[in-house]
C-alpha cells in the first residue's frame, strides 16, 4: 500500500494541541514505594525542562497543565512558575486544584480523609474552596482560563454520609466556585468511579458529572478521564453523548487494563483513541462542536517507564490515532448505516483504522524541523 501523505488525513495536526501535565513528568509511586532516581524530573524547573522536550520531540505539548500546590503554594512560586514556562517558550495550561493533600495549616490537616467539599467540617470546607479561588487567581496570573476540578470525595460505607448532604455540598459549593469565573473562563468537572474512597465516590461517572455541570451553570463542563471509567464502559458513547449535550469540555487521556492504571495513551488499545477521535470528527462534522476548542490532556503516572519517553509516546499515539480518524467520511458512513449496510460502515471503520499514519506524521514533523526518531535522539 502507498503511503498517504498528510493531506489525505485532514492536514490539520497544525491545529491540534494537546497539554502535558506537569505532575505525568516526575517520578509516581504505588501504594507501596516510589522508586526514584537521579534521573528524572522532580523539581518544578526540572519538570518544565522535561516539557520542553516532550514539545520539542512531538511538535505538540506547547501547554503545561498545572497542580497547585505540587506546582507551587504562594503567588511568589507561581510567578516562578510563569517565567520558566516563558523561558522554555512553553505556556501554562488548565490549573488543578489538589483537594486531597494535607497543607502546613490548622484546617487542611487530616481531616481531609472525609474529603473536600463533602466534608462534615464546614471549616474545612470553607479552607478547601478557598484554595481553589488562590487557583483561580494563579490560573489568571498565567494566562490561563481554564480550572480542573477532581474531588477526592466520597464514603466507605453505606451510612457514612447521606447521599443527599454529599449531593448538595458539592452542587452549592460548585456553584459558588462557578460564580467567581469571568465569562472567559471554565471549569471542568472530572468524574472519577472510585479512589481514594471505595464505596460511594461524590462524582462517580459522567452522568453524576453532568447533572452538576448543568445545575452550576455555563462555565461548567464535564472533563472526561479514558482511565475513569469501569471496566467495558464506552467512552466514545459517553463522547458523542456529552458532545450532542454541548457538555464535553475536554479529555484526560491514558490506557488502563483494570482501573485508573495510567498507562501510556493507546499502548493497550489504539483502537479507543481512534474511536473517540472519530466520535469528535463526527460531532464536528455534525456541526455539534469544534473539535479545536475540545482541551485534550494526558494525564499518566510512570512508575517504570521514564516518565518524558513515556509522556512522548503518548503525544505520538495520540497524533497516529488524531491522523487515522481523519480518513473517515462521514457521508459515506452515514449512507451505510441509513441503508443498514452493516458491512459497508465497517469497512469504512475499518479501512481508516488500518491505514499506517506513521509516514504521515514523519512528513509532518520534517516540515516542522521536529526530530522524526526521538526513540534514537534520546538514548544519545
Ligand atoms: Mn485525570
Amino acid at each position: 500500500m502507498q503511503d498517504l501523505p498528510t493531506s489525505a488525513f485532514g492536514d490539520d495536526l497544525d491545529d491540534f494541541e494537546i497539554e502535558i501535565p506537569s505532575w505525568g513528568l516526575g517520578r509516581a509511586g504505588t501504594r507501596f514505594e516510589t522508586y526514584t532516581s537521579d534521573s528524572e524530573p522532580d523539581t518544578i524547573e526540572e519538570r518544565i525542562e522535561a516539557a520542553r522536550e516532550v514539545y520539542e520531540y512531538t511538535g505538540h505539548g506547547k501547554t503545561v497543565s498545572l497542580h497547585f500546590p505540587w506546582d507551587g503554594s504562594t503567588r511568589e512560586d507561581v510567578e516562578a512558575v510563569r517565567g520558566l514556562l516563558e523561558t522554555e517558550g512553553l505556556r501554562a495550561g488548565a490549573v488543578n486544584a489538589n483537594l486531597f493533600t494535607m497543607r502546613e495549616n490548622a484546617t487542611l490537616d487530616d481531616r481531609l480523609r472525609y474529603g473536600s467539599l463533602i466534608s462534615p467540617y464546614p471549616d474545612v470546607r470553607d479552607a478547601v474552596r478557598e484554595h481553589i479561588y488562590e487557583c483561580i487567581d494563579w490560573m489568571r496570573l498565567l494566562d490561563s482560563d481554564t480550572l480542573i476540578l477532581w474531588l477526592p470525595d466520597g464514603t466507605n460505607s453505606f451510612g457514612q454520609l447521606s447521599f443527599f448532604d454529599m449531593y448538595d455540598r458539592v452542587a452549592d459549593q460548585l456553584d459558588e466556585i462557578e460564580d467567581e469565573l469571568r465569562d472567559e473562563e471554565e471549569v471542568l468537572v472530572e468524574y472519577k468511579p472510585f479512589e481514594p474512597a471505595f464505596y460511594a465516590t461524590a462524582i462517580f461517572d459522567w452522568g453524576s458529572a453532568l447533572s452538576f455541570s448543568e445545575a452550576v451553570g455555563e462555565s461548567a463542563s464535564v472533563l472526561v478521564d479514558t482511565g475513569h471509567h469501569l471496566q467495558g464502559a464506552n467512552v466514545e458513547q459517553i463522547v458523542g453523548y456529552l458532545s450532542k449535550l454541548d457538555e464535553l469540555g475536554g479529555f484526560h487521556f491514558n490506557d488502563s487494563k483494570y482501573a485508573d492504571d495510567d498507562l501510556v495513551t493507546g499502548s493497550l488499545d489504539p483502537a479507543e483513541v481512534f474511536r473517540i477521535f472519530t466520535t469528535l470528527r463526527e460531532a464536528d462534522s455534525r456541526g455539534l462542536l469544534d473539535m479545536h476548542d475540545v482541551s485534550y490532556m494526558i494525564d499518566q503516572a510512570h512508575y517504570v517507564r521514564d516518565p518524558t519517553d513515556a509522556m512522548i509516546e503518548s503525544v505520538e499515539n495520540v497524533q497516529l490515532a488524531y491522523l487515522r480518524s481523519g480518513l473517515v467520511d462521514f457521508e459515506e458512513l452515514h449512507s451505510y448505516q441509513q441503508d443498514a449496510d452493516i458491512k459497508g460502515a465497517e469497512a469504512e471503520i475499518y479501512s481508516a483504522m488500518r491505514t499506517d499514519a506513521r509516514p504521515a506524521l514523519k512528513e509532518w514533523r520534517e516540515e516542522n524541523d521536529i526530530p522524526t526518531d526521538w526513540r534514537d535522539a534520546r538514548s544519545e
